[in-house]
């Protein structure tokens, strides 16, 4: 008697989809985060939709294939300390013990001068800082990336700081 009981209810507990139905990743975006200084922190952000009557139990992230860490108040951020491509992965554990994915996401953390994210500042990231040049805000070629100083211009000070850090690399 007992031994069926435990048999139906595994068996009832195996069948039952996860209550969560999707789980997004906001932030991080799919993209390219150019920074000067490391460590670099990006702030986490997801969605996580859970129709009620389901429990979230945990959310936690594996980044770059890495174990996977939970997600607290203090852990709602990444700690990016070297430049290089990432791929980020949530994954949420519902009540029922199910984990539920999400889509990955593929960002690079790369220098500030380095705009096409490849890993080299060098004629490919100036092109593309001309293509911004003389631009500010409100102009649809402005691209905040080659506005170094974010002044709101892309002007001569950007692209001399540009040539201050012509062929560093990672
Ligand atoms: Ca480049
Ligand atoms: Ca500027």
């Amino acid at each position: 008697m007992t031994m069926f009981a435990t048999t139906h209810f595994a068996n009832a507990a195996s069948a039952t989809p996860s209550p969560i139905q999707s789980l997004i990743i906001i932030n991080p975006g799919n993209k390219t985060y150019n920074t000067e200084t490391l460590p670099f922190y990006i702030t986490l952000q997801y969605a996580i939709n859970v129709p009620k009557g389901g429990m979230v139990k945990s959310v936690s992230y594996s980044i770059n294939g890495e174990p996977n860490v939970t997600i607290t108040e203090t852990t709602n951020f990444l700690n990016i300390t070297s430049y290089g491509h990432y791929n980020l992965t949530l994954y949420a554990l519902d009540h029922l013990g199910n984990i539920k994915a999400s889509e990955t996401t593929f960002f690079t953390v790369t220098l500030k001068h380095d705009l096409n994210g490849d890993g080299t500042v060098d004629i490919f990231d100036a092109i593309i800082l001309l293509n911004s040049y003389g631009a500010s805000t409100e102009d649809p070629n402005y691209n905040e990336a080659a506005d170094f100083d974010s002044d709101g211009f892309v002007n001569l000070y950007d692209a001399v700081d540009f040539l201050s850090e012509y062929k560093k690399s990672w």
